[in-house]
């Protein structure tokens, strides 16, 4: 336990309050309820109980800090600030909130070092840190648990308890025995509307317990009880939520306890007030010299634990250690490019007609072996999915080598969990729903393409072509809402070639997540060459030229619509068109091109038709506003999925209509 007193305590977490206080002051806007409230836990966790170095706040074996009720910002960024994070000046925490500043509105864990993920919709962090600790675990047991030893700490809000997400995310916490993450809920009983008797009644104890975890009750402004909490925590063999009874505004005179000291500055009397109240000597962003060298003690304190580790590092063969830097810095294995080679080979040697889904499983059985570091998995339907590739055990408390997680029915905690484990190193994940649950997933998804992780999405029974399970499981607007997705990549491969090429550029590719959309029903393989170039990696290339002279009609298409051109492109010659078939396997790659790569690719031909299952949203980048489109134009409909296409009028013969139509007008 600790040799820190109470009064010196006091003057830690104080300084906490005051600057989240004057930063939200001088922003005129923030929340200084939550770090004024919280800041005798955040303070406890920090001086007493995490292993960090503040002056090297990357070092692999730290603990992890995620601020999940994100509104709390202030707390983050004093708390960076006091301990001496490298880049967290006092100016930055002048420039709360303002353009371009180190300390944002909510952590964005890309403008601020310090930061471990991105929050702010709430829920999102409590989530995320369940991956985060089931990472640590996967880690240790490859690399042994003299490198990976530490544990994941979550400050949640009422916010974050109420969110749904957070309940997928401590069931699957709770049933993994993540004993390493550690949770202290701000029990304030306070949001935005007021107290939160008035929209929720849950025993929050109660809830954790009945998902498998360990959990207590202490005062959240009692430090001795807290540390005392989070050492039971720490000796438990499950995860372990600790509901910390706290004021919000704590210390502010009028209006701590209440709504008020959520969201707004204090304002200047109040203000005043409140750090009279708390004995807060000095101005604005003053804090104490004695205060400042007792709190940067602490930000130091982990030196020696960190040099410690670096010898046990030091002590590893070279190639683990290499392996160990390599995936940390989500760098492809150097063998991945042949792998996706031969397979390619193979695939041409011995055409497969299969849906892409099972083209997808192909190619993951290609890949797992030469890719230690990828997780796969499925919010339970892994036959559905294909993502259970050879060799993939399931990941459990017994078999922490497995490389495949049963997420359960728990999409959105899955595409959360997924984020956490790329967030904290050495893994790249994939996770498989249906594309038409995308919904289900997309604020995780969001949030990755935010932050730049490279995970991917195994999203299958891409269209109406699933047939029978009918509209509520055939997408429609599901490819075109994610292409408008800032930062998110979309491919929807036509056959097995391009399923391969998909799956390489979505693995090479390092600053962003990637939607894989994969067809239910069987397809031809289309492509006959195999050659090193990835023909996927423009977004669209011509697969077939028109014969005969130059093209009249250019087709473009996806998926398994690619097919249907290739056949529309029959009809069209037998009625004397010549007609080329340009394959879109992802629509934004190929806009981001230049332009000159995109004219190239979309011809001269006068005649423009598109043909995808989905709606038309997006297409006239490339067909232009008066281009042909064979899609979808409502929702689908139950039935077997070939009288389904007839049914919405998405065939060969369509296509050729649609073209002979433009051409003859
Ligand atoms: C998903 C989501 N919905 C709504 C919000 C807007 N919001 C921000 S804070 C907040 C109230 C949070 O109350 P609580 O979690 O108790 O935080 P505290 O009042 O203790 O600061 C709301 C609704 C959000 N950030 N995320």
């Amino acid at each position: 336990m600790t040799t820190i007193d109470r009064a010196q305590h006091d003057k830690l977490a104080n300084a906490i309050r005051g600057l989240a206080m004057d930063g939200v002051e001088k922003a005129k806007s923030g929340h200084p309820g939550l770090p004024m409230g919280a800041a005798d836990v955040a303070t406890v966790l920090f001086t007493r109980v995490m292993k960090f170095d503040a002056t090297d706040p990357r070092w692999p074996d730290r603990d992890r800090f995620v601020l999940s009720a994100g509104h709390g910002s202030m707390l983050l960024y004093s708390l960076l600030f006091l301990t001496g994070t490298p880049g967290m000046e006092m100016d930055d925490l002048k420039s709360f909130r303002q353009l371009e500043s180190k300390t944002p509105g909510h952590p964005e864990n890309f403008m601020t070092t310090g930061v471990e993920t991105t929050t702010g919709p709430l829920g999102q962090g409590l989530a995320t840190a369940v991956g985060m600790a089931m990472a640590e675990r996967m880690l240790a047991a490859d690399f042994g648990k003299k490198v990976v030893d530490h544990h994941t700490y979550v400050l949640a809000s009422d916010g974050d308890l109420m969110e749904g997400i957070s309940q997928e995310a401590i069931a699957l916490a709770g049933h993994h025995k993540l004993s390493k993450l550690i949770v202290l809920w701000d029990d304030n009983g306070i949001s935005i509307d007021g107290p939160l008797s008035i929209a929720d009644s849950v025993d929050q104890v109660a809830r954790f317990k009945a998902c498998g975890w360990r959990s207590e009750r202490v005062d959240g402004h009692d430090p001795d009880a807290i540390e005392a909490a989070i050492r039971r925590a720490q000796k438990s063999s499950k995860p372990t939520m600790i509901a910390c009874k706290t004021i919000i505004g704590f210390g502010a005179p009028k209006k701590q306890g209440t709504s008020k000291a959520h969201g707004e500055a204090l304002g200047a009397e109040e203000l005043a007030a409140a750090k009279q109240k708390l004995g807060i000597p000095g101005g604005p962003f003053e804090v104490p010299a004695d205060v400042l060298k007792a709190w940067r003690g602490f930000g130091a304190a982990g030196v020696a634990a960190r040099k410690e580790w670096q010898d046990r590092f030091a002590a590893l063969s070279e190639r683990k250690r290499g392996e160990f830097a390599r995936r940390l810095g989500h760098t492809p294995p150097a063998k991945l490019d042949r792998t996706i080679l031969a397979h390619k080979k193979a695939l041409i040697a011995n055409p497969q007609n299969v849906a892409t889904r099972k083209a997808s499983e192909l190619a993951l059985d290609a890949i797992v072996p030469v890719m230690p570091e990828l997780v796969s998995g499925s919010a339970d339907l892994t036959p559905s999915n294909n993502t259970k590739a050879k060799g993939l055990e399931d990941f459990t408390p017994k078999t922490p080598k497995g490389r495949y997680i049963r997420y359960g029915i728990r999409e959105h905690g899955m595409a959360a969990a997924m984020n956490g484990i790329n967030l904290h190193g050495g893994f790249r994940t994939a996770g498989g729903t249906f594309l038409v649950f995308a919904d289900y997933a997309r604020p995780s998804m969001r949030l990755a393409a935010l932050m730049g992780l490279p995970v991917v999405y195994v999203m299958t029974h891409d269209s109406i072509g699933l047939g029978e399970d009918g509209p509520t499981h055939q997408p429609v607007e599901h490819l075109a809402s994610l292409r408008a997705m800032p930062n998110m990549r979309v491919f929807r491969p036509a056959d097995t070639i391009e399923t391969a090429e998909a799956w390489q550029l979505a693995l090479e590719h390092t600053k962003g997540p990637t939607v894989l959309a994969l067809s239910r029903q069987n397809l031809p393989q289309l492509r006959t060459d195999a050659t090193a170039k990835n023909r996927s990696a423009a977004g669209a290339y011509e697969l077939l030229a028109a014969e005969g002279g130059k093209a009249q009609v250019s087709l473009f298409a996806t998926g398994s619509e690619l097919e249907l051109a290739v056949n529309a492109r029959k009809l069209l010659a037998e009625k004397g068109v010549r007609a080329r078939v340009v394959s879109v396997p992802s629509l934004e790659l190929f806009l981001a091109q230049d332009e000159a790569t995109q004219a190239a690719v979309i011809g001269s031909a006068p005649v423009k038709v598109a043909v995808e299952a989905g709606v038309r949203f997006g297409w006239d980048a490339v067909i232009g506003h008066d281009g042909g489109f064979v899609g979808m134009h409502s929702f689908g409909a139950s039935g077997p999925y070939k009288d389904v296409y007839k049914h919405f009028g998405i065939t060969a013969e369509a296509v050729a209509d649609a073209a002979m139509k433009k051409h003859n007008a």
